[in-house]
């Protein structure tokens, strides 16, 4: 399939899925390799990022270029506020990005896999590699996140009502991803009879 960026050009889903990725490493990972600053809140230059991304990776991606990849993404990964663009969840750099504090629906779900079930049992859910735990609105997104990890996820449920009494803060990342710095295990239902899992 083809897509136009509004500026007389086409590009594939292919073409959008590898900026995607660039622009995600760069927005999430690693800005420092592309000599970019975040300010708090995730946020950078959006002419000097477009510079950035394609000097690195001897691209020529225009503005539109960037729009198209936002507009024909799978999620809502990025978000452009007049001159400057962020990734809206998902960070890894070693400076805490803000997000906004709320109040979520009273469930979230998490998809995990089976293999991870022993240690989140004990521990909560963590962050690991990144800065916050990603919880999802509906299952079937839940689903997906999981099975990026497991060919069959298993889907915990959250109460954060519970867990935000308990003082649990939860922020926000997009119209499906809620965030938080962690969820400890007694917030967590939906676990599989032991026998089910490893
Ligand atoms: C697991 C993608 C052991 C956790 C997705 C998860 C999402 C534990 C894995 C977003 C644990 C981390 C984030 C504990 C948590 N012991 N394992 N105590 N606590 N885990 O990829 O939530 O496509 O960092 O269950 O769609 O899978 O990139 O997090 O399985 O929205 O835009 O540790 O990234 O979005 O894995 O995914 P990840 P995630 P994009």
């Amino acid at each position: 399939m083809w897509y136009h960026n509004g500026e007389g050009d086409q590009m594939t889903d292919k073409h959008l899925k590898y900026i995607s990725k660039k622009m995600s490493y760069a927005l999430r990972h690693n800005p420092g390799k592309y000599g970019i600053q975040l300010d708090e809140y995730g946020y950078t230059d959006l002419a000097h990022f477009i510079a950035a991304l394609n000097r690195v990776h001897h691209l020529a991606l225009t503005r539109g270029d960037i729009a198209a990849v936002i507009a024909h993404s799978d999620k809502q990964r990025f978000e452009i506020k007049g001159d400057r663009i962020c990734a809206l969840y998902g960070h890894s750099i070693p400076g805490i990005i803000h997000h906004q504090v709320a109040t979520p629906p009273a469930i979230l779900y998490h998809g995990t896999a089976r293999r991870f079930l022993p240690s989140i049992r004990k521990l909560g859910l963590l962050p690991m590699q990144r800065q916050f735990v990603h919880l999802s609105t509906d299952i079937q997104t839940a689903h997906q996140v999981g099975s990026r990890h497991d060919s069959h996820p298993i889907i915990l449920t959250i109460d954060t009502r519970a867990a935000q009494t308990a003082g649990i803060q939860f922020y926000v990342g997009n119209d499906q991803i809620w965030l938080a710095d962690e969820i400890p295990a007694q917030f967590l239902h939906g676990w599989p009879k032991k026998s089910e899992n490893s």
